[in-house]
């Protein structure tokens, strides 16, 4: 018997926990077929045949952005041409385009953009809650958060306080990146550290506040800075459990300066089953068929993924990176594309709680 099997009998039959080396391992050498085969059983003792969706719509309120990380095609430097905030009025206007239609969820990202006031966060969420009050505000991420912070001068707690109270329910797992110190010095040197993301998780969770997680990959990382960060975020799970879902993030590779590769096909998958594997703790993991493609997120969901993300309309940064996906889905094509991939579609919401009354 060689590494893989040993390894892969070990996990089937005791069920235990994935170390660190066996991952590494198996992420090395066992076959795509064994990889998935693990990946596709784990998720489907979790969530059986289900896929699921969100009918949601992206705000990004802003691509300016004081940081420059090397791998963002969609910031720009203050006074850049092509760059943007939106209006109040602008952001009334992009929502109420859409009043017709059954949106659960508003996820809102930006850069971080000396030029707005504390209010303008505040009065966004305001807005947002004022002309969607059924859908849940999910907002920000913790790297935005830090700016928020250090920026107007609050402690984060205040900040998750006061964005709480004008509507936020949820927030983004991106910003996650690398952990890897040295790394992290190299793709984003301006970013957060790591151990600061985490920690800005950790006491969004202890307000109430639940968030996905994410990590960048197909760069310049080794298995074992993937491996480390899925053993931080799974500790960080272990003491909170306020992590919704798990999201790789494939490295887009056009129009920024990092000009790494991406991953390809098969590396795609052999880390969507490996996540499933390792966090045993993260309910549910995700194949953002805006970054990865709308084929490679069907097959995903035979490695080990469950969420096929959602609607969206216009997705930014990973199309100015250059994804060749649609930047947005129709909830009947998202619908179709489940179905044909094998699995049953389930509309959620951000909470992945099930919504019966579908609208397709
Ligand atoms: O934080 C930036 C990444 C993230 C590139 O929480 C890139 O539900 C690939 O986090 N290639 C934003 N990735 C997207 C994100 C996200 C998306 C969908 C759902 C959720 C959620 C979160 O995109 C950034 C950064 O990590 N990113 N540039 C690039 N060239
Ligand atoms: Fe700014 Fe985020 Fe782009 Fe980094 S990834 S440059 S923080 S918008």
């Amino acid at each position: 018997m060689n590494n893989t099997d040993a390894i892969i009998k070990k996990h089937v039959q005791e069920g235990g926990r994935l170390t660190r080396d066996d991952a590494l391992i198996l992420a090395r050498e066992a076959s795509i077929h064994d990889l998935g085969n693990l990946g596709n059983a784990r998720r489907q003792a979790i969530h059986g045949n289900k896929a699921y969706y969100v009918y949601n719509q992206h705000l990004n309120y802003t691509n300016v952005c004081q940081n420059a990380c090397k791998f963002c095609a969609y910031s720009k430097r203050e006074g850049q041409p092509g760059g943007y905030v939106y209006s109040m009025d602008e952001i009334r206007k992009r929502l109420l385009s859409r009043i017709d239609e059954p949106i659960r969820e508003i996820h809102i990202v930006g850069g971080l953009n000396p030029g707005l006031t504390y209010d303008y966060f505040l009065n966004m969420l305001r807005t947002v809650h004022e002309i969607r009050p059924q859908a849940t505000i999910k907002a920000f991420t913790a790297v935005e958060i830090a700016f928020l912070s250090s920026t107007y001068h609050k402690s984060v707690a205040e900040v998750l306080a006061d964005l709480q109270e004008a509507g936020l329910e949820a927030m983004t797992g991106g910003g996650a990146e690398i952990f890897d110190t040295q790394l992290r010095q190299k793709i984003c040197p301006e970013k957060i550290s790591g151990s600061q993301w985490l920690d800005i998780h950790s006491q969004a969770h202890s307000e109430g506040i639940y968030s996905n997680c994410t990590m960048l990959f197909g760069h310049l990382e080794t298995w074992e800075n993937r491996i480390d960060h899925l053993q931080a975020l799974r500790e960080l799970q272990d003491s909170t459990g306020g992590f919704l879902c798990f999201i790789p993030l494939p490295y887009q590779p056009e129009n920024n300066e990092l000009k790494a590769k991406g991953p390809d096909g098969n590396d795609f998958l052999r880390t969507i089953a490996i996540s499933r594997l390792y966090l045993d703790n993260i309910p549910h993991i995700k194949a953002y068929w805006a970054y990865a493609g709308v084929k490679a997120a069907q097959l995903a969901l035979w490695a080990g993924a469950d969420d096929f993300d959602g609607t969206i309309v216009e997705e930014k940064i990973g199309h100015a990176a250059g994804s060749a996906s649609p930047s947005g889905l129709g909830e009947k094509q998202l619908r179709e594309y489940i179905t044909a991939a094998g699995f049953s579609p389930v509309q959620r919401d951000t909470f992945f709680r099930e919504i019966e009354n579908i609208s397709a």
